[in-house]
């Protein structure tokens, strides 16, 4: 029997890293299925997926036909999860910038006094030792960006390593999210704040890829921005929150 908690993995061409971070977020999470939503990537680490799925119970995949932002490919994982019976769902990047080491506290602080758990590189203890001050400039900025216009409590908005419990999953409003990556991090924290969600941060190191290329881009910060101000304008105007369940 596998108890429900499940991981989220979104890949686009990290057949390099796919095969070492399975085993090492298996290894740290005992009970835990892994599932890696892959959007089609050129490079075959769906394939390799595949494989690794076959050989492995606890390794499931999700294909997907396009790449069409993380967003989605995280809304499709997330769904399908919860689908699957999952009661604690993870996301984490597959490039090691998220360290498998911080799984168990994370799962443990969710269990203990969370909704939504953050592991965040803004706290005492978090940190991005390999960032220079323009990269440290433009992330920390946009956090504090959207935290002030939003009004929320949490310091890492952007980041994408996070504990959920599933039934604040469930209540997102899954049509009408933006899917840019950052864009997609901050609203579903917003989400979640909004809907009454006790969200805890706790202190991670974020370490920069080592292999295979970054698919962010600037347009895709850009977008964040102009987002965060539309959200909270709708919001001013009565028509951004989903209905309180
Ligand atoms: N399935 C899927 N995964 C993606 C997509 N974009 C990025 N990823 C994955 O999401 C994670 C974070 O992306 P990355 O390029 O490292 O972003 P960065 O850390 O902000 O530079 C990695 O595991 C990527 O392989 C996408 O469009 N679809
Ligand atoms: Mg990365």
């Amino acid at each position: 029997m596998r108890t429900g908690t499940w991981i989220v993995l979104p890949t686009y061409n990290e057949i390099e890293n796919l095969p070492l971070i399975a085993p090492a977020i298996l290894g740290q999470l005992p009970e835990a299925t892994l599932l890696v939503v892959d959007d089609s990537s050129p490079d075959g680490t769906g394939e390799l997926a595949n494989r690794m799925a076959l050989e492995n119970p606890r390794i499931k995949v999700l294909h997907r036909a396009a790449k069409q932002g993380l967003g989605k490919a995280y809304t499709d994982g997330f769904k399908h999860a919860l689908a699957g019976g999952a009661e604690v769902l993870i996301q984490m990047d597959a490039d090691w910038s998220h360290d498998p080491a911080y799984l168990p506290t994370m799962v443990a602080t969710l269990a203990n006094s969370a909704d939504l758990v953050i592991g965040s590189r803004y706290v005492k203890g978090g940190g991005v030792p390999d960032w220079g001050i323009l990269r440290r400039l433009v992330s920390r900025g946009g956090s504090v960006f959207a935290r002030t216009v939003l009004g929320l409590k949490a310091h890492d908005l952007t980041g994408g390593f996070k504990a959920w419990r599933g039934p604040t999953l469930a209540a997102m409003p899954w049509e009408s999210l933006h899917s840019g990556g950052y864009v997609f991090q901050i609203e579903m924290t917003f989400r979640a704040a909004r809907a009454g969600a006790r969200v805890v941060e706790v202190p991670i190191v974020f370490v920069d890829r080592r292999l295979g290329a970054s698919k962010m881009s600037r347009s895709i910060i850009l977008e964040a921005l102009l987002v965060v101000i539309r959200l909270r304008w709708d919001e001013l105007r009565g028509r951004g929150s989903p209905e309180p369940s």
